[in-house]
C-alpha cells in the first residue's frame, strides 16, 4: 500500500495559470496527475545521467542510400552490437532517403557509445538518440 502525501506549493499565479493551460491541453485531468510525471520525468533523467544503468535508447538516422557505403557501414556496426541492437526498422522515404529506427539495450555507456558509432559515419544526414528506462527503481 502506498502512502500518498499531500503537499503545499506557493508559486506565482500567472506561472501557475500558464502551467495549467499547457497541461489541459495536454490532456492532463488533474494537475497532480502531471506535477507526478515532471517528478517521475527528473528521477528517470536523474537515474539515466548514470552511465551504469541500464537504459532502452531508440535512435533514429536519416541518410540517403545513393551512397552506397553507408548501409554497408551502419549494417556492419549494428552486427558488431547484435546484443544491443533488439530492432530495426528501414523506411524508404523517398527516391532517395532512408529512414532508420533502431532501438537499442544496455548500459547507458554503451548504448550512448553505439549511438555515437551510427550518427557518425559519413553520409548519415541526422541522428537522434532518446534515452528512457523503465523506472523500474523508482517508487
Ligand atoms: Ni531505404
Amino acid at each position: 500500500m502506498q502512502n500518498i502525501v499531500r503537499f503545499g506549493v506557493s508559486i506565482d499565479d500567472k506561472l501557475l495559470s500558464r502551467f495549467d493551460s499547457v497541461i489541459e491541453n495536454k490532456g492532463y485531468v488533474n494537475r497532480s496527475e502531471a506535477i507526478r510525471d515532471l517528478i517521475r520525468n527528473t528521477l528517470v533523467n536523474e537515474e539515466i545521467s548514470n552511465p551504469d544503468t541500464e537504459v532502452i535508447g531508440t535512435l533514429t538516422l536519416i541518410y540517403s542510400h545513393a551512397e552506397h557505403e553507408v548501409s554497408d557501414r551502419l549494417n556492419e556496426i549494428q552486427h558488431g552490437y547484435f546484443k544491443n541492437v533488439i530492432s530495426s526498422t528501414h523506411v524508404h522515404l523517398d527516391e532517395h532517403n532512408c529512414l532508420e529506427v533502431l532501438i537499442l539495450r544496455g548500459r547507458g555507456q554503451e548504448v550512448q557509445y553505439i549511438s555515437d558509432n551510427l550518427q557518425s559515419v559519413k553520409n548519415v544526414r541526422h541522428g537522434r538518440l532518446t534515452v528512457t528506462s523503465t523506472g523500474k527503481n523508482l517508487p
